[in-house]
């Protein structure tokens, strides 16, 4: 049968880098737009399943967003995660998709897991109360995709990535991720030479940090060769602490003003290093170094504002 990959969530940071790899190696990718099928609309997405006949499914679709946005729109975040995964992968097993890839993230572990996390760990613990319906919605995931697998014995396998970032991020403030925020705050105090750039929480907290293309690599890898119960890890096993990545980032953007650490914002989690032993075990490996990566996101940021920048002025 010839392959068809649906990549559900191909816009997002996560999406558009899985599609970007796949059709590199000449792979047939599908993609549907969220204005034409709503992932949240069970029998319109079963009816795009049946028509459109996808022989796996890569699931990046989800509501993400930072600290901040995770602990002020709960609802949102809980109601939106669970009903599009449960609606894709039920309605995959309804279509005869016997391969799905479930994406979440090492939030899904306890606030105090034991450094670095191994899988085994998932449930051992209580969450981190800033994300914990976000967290609660992806180890419902990994449950699901279990679940049809136990009872069904579909090959639907979950892989949990670190904190992600690279071209396609969010760089919204107040919904962003630290990297993307703190990428766009160092740029903007640079043009306007403000002197300082205020970082939230007290620059304690660890963070491991990955480039979404080795996220990529993990992912189509673990689509072609990992088929277990088991969630597995894909983290490149270094972490750095949020006033090490703010030093960083000003570096990369180039700002020389100095950094203020605000401690009435939560820090969240104190550290979440993943142990990524089994995928490395199936060959993988990161190849993007963190300064690396930050530089080509600035470029692509730097880019992404430039067009902006200039669609506002040809609409003006
Ligand atoms: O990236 P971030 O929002 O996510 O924050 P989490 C990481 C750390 O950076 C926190 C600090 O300690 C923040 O307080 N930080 C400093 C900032 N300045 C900023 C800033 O300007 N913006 C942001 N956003 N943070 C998320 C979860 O947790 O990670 C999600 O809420 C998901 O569920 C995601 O798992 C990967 O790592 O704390």
């Amino acid at each position: 049968m010839e392959e068809r990959i649906w990549v559900a969530g191909h816009r997002g940071m996560v999406g558009s880098a899985i599609t970007r790899l796949l059709e590199s190696q000449g792979r047939n990718v599908l993609a549907v737009d969220r204005s034409t099928l709503d992932l949240r609309r069970q029998s319109e997405l079963e009816t795009w399943l049946r028509a459109n006949r996808p022989t796996a499914i890569i699931f990046a679709a989800a509501k993400v967003g930072g600290i901040l946005a995770n602990s002020s729109y709960p609802a949102d975040f809980i109601y939106d995660n669970l009903t599009i995964q449960t609606n894709v992968i039920h309605g995959a097993h309804k279509a005869g998709v016997d391969r799905l890839v479930f994406l979440g993230s090492s939030c899904i572990y306890p606030k105090f897991a034991a450094q670095p996390i191994v899988e085994s760990s998932l449930m051992t613990g209580p969450l981190e109360p800033t994300n914990e319906w976000y967290a609660i919605a992806k180890i419902a995931g990994v449950m699901t995709c279990q679940a049809y697998r136990r009872q069904h014995g579909r090959r639907y396998i979950s892989v949990m990535p670190c904190n992600l970032y690279g071209p396609n991020d969010n760089f919204d403030l107040q919904s962003a991720h630290v990297l993307p925020a703190l990428m766009r705050k160092f740029h903007e105090a640079k043009l306007s030479r403000a002197p300082e750039v205020v970082v939230w929480g007290t620059g304690a907290p660890l963070r491991e940090f990955m480039h979404v293309d080795d996220l990529a690599r993990g992912v189509v890898c673990c689509l072609d060769s990992y088929d277990e119960y088991d969630h597995i890890n894909c983290g490149p096993g270094m972490d750095h602490t949020i006033r090490d990545i703010a030093e960083t980032i000003a570096r990369v953007v180039g700002y020389e003003g100095s950094l203020v650490f605000d401690a009435s914002k939560p820090d969240g989690t104190p550290r979440k290093i993943m142990d990524s032993s089994r995928i490395r075990a199936l060959g993988w490996k990161p190849k993007i170094a963190l300064e690396e990566g930050l530089a080509s996101t600035y470029q692509w940021y730097l880019r992404h504002m430039a067009n902006r920048a200039e669609a506002e002025t040809q609409s003006a």
